[in-house]
C-alpha cells in the first residue's frame, strides 16, 4: 500500500525513482526488443513462452504503490502498469504447470535472478510490468517487461524479464541467503536470510547514500554507452 508512513527501518527518497541494483547488474545497460518472449521452464507439462500476443488476452491493470528498495530507500507513490500475475497465472500458466510448484526462479537479461515463491506472486499486488508513471517502461527501469512485487523488497522485482523456471522447492545460494531472504516480505522486514533479518537496516542506513551516488554514476556511464 502507499501510506505518509514509510514501511520499517525505511526512508521516502524525494524525487524520481532511481535506477539502482547491485554495481554488477547497474554497468550492463541491456537492450531487449519488445516482443522478446519470456521462456517458461521447469515443472510443466511442456516448455512455454508468454508474447505480447498472448497477453493481449488477458486484462490490463494499473496499481500505484511504494516501492522498497533493501538499502532501506522508499520511492513513494510509483503508478505501474501491466498485467496482474494472478491474471497470467489463470489464464495462460496454470493448467502447464505441475502441481507441486511452489517456487520460480525468475531470471532477467542482464543476468540477474531471484527466487520467488509463488504464494507471493500470486498477490492481487504483483504485476508484470510495461509502464511506469504513465509513460512506457525505460530501458533504465527494466524494460520491455519487469515484475512488480511491491508487497516485496525490489531484489524480488526483476527487470528485463528473460525466463520463469517452474520449481517445486525453493533455489538459495548461501551469498543469496546473505543479501536477500527467501521470501522477503516488507512488512515482516525480511531484509536478509540470515537470522539476523532488522539487524541490516543499520547497516545499509550507513551506507546509503554512498550507494545511491554509486547507483546514478554507474547508471548515466551505461546508458552513454547504450546511447540515446
Ligand atoms: N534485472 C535486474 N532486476 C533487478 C535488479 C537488477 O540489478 N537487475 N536490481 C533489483 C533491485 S536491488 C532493486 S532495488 C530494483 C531497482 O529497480 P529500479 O532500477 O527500477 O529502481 O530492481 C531489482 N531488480
Ligand atoms: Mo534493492
Amino acid at each position: 500500500m502507499t501510506t505518509e508512513i514509510p514501511a520499517p527501518g525505511q526512508v521516502f527518497l524525494a524525487g524520481p525513482m532511481p535506477r539502482f541494483g547491485l554495481p554488477r547488474y547497474l554497468g550492463r545497460q541491456v537492450q531487449v526488443a519488445p516482443d522478446a518472449p519470456i521462456g517458461i521452464f521447469g515443472h510443466l507439462s511442456c516448455p512455454a513462452v508468454l508474447t505480447p500476443s498472448l497477453l493481449a488476452h488477458v486484462p490490463r491493470t494499473a496499481i500505484i504503490r511504494d516501492f522498497h528498495c533493501v538499502t532501506t530507500w522508499t520511492a513513494p507513490r510509483v503508478q505501474w502498469e501491466g498485467w496482474r500475475f494472478a491474471d497470467v497465472w489463470a489464464a495462460l500458466l496454470a493448467e502447464l504447470a505441475q502441481p507441486d510448484v511452489t517456487h520460480v526462479m525468475v531470471s532477467a537479461h542482464d543476468g540477474y535472478q531471484a527466487c520467488v515463491p509463488l504464494e507471493e506472486l500470486l498477490h492481487p499486488d504483483v504485476l508484470l510490468a510495461d509502464h511506469m508513471n504513465g509513460a512506457p517502461l525505460m530501458p533504465a527501469h527494466g524494460a520491455p517487461l519487469r515484475l512488480i512485487t511491491p508487497q516485496l523488497y525490489g531484489y524480488k522485482n526483476i527487470k528485463h524479464l528473460r525466463r520463469l523456471e517452474f520449481l517445486p522447492a525453493p533455489v538459495t545460494s548461501l551469498a543469496g541467503r546473505f543479501l536477500s531472504h527467501p521470501r522477503g516480505r516488507v512488512d515482516l522486514e525480511e531484509r536478509s536470510g540470515t537470522g539476523v533479518s532488522r539487524f541490516w537496516r543499520w547497516v545499509y542506513r550507513t551506507q546509503l547514500s554512498g550507494y545511491l551516488r554509486g547507483a546514478r554514476a554507474l547508471s548515466e556511464r551505461s546508458l552513454r554507452i547504450a546511447g540515446p
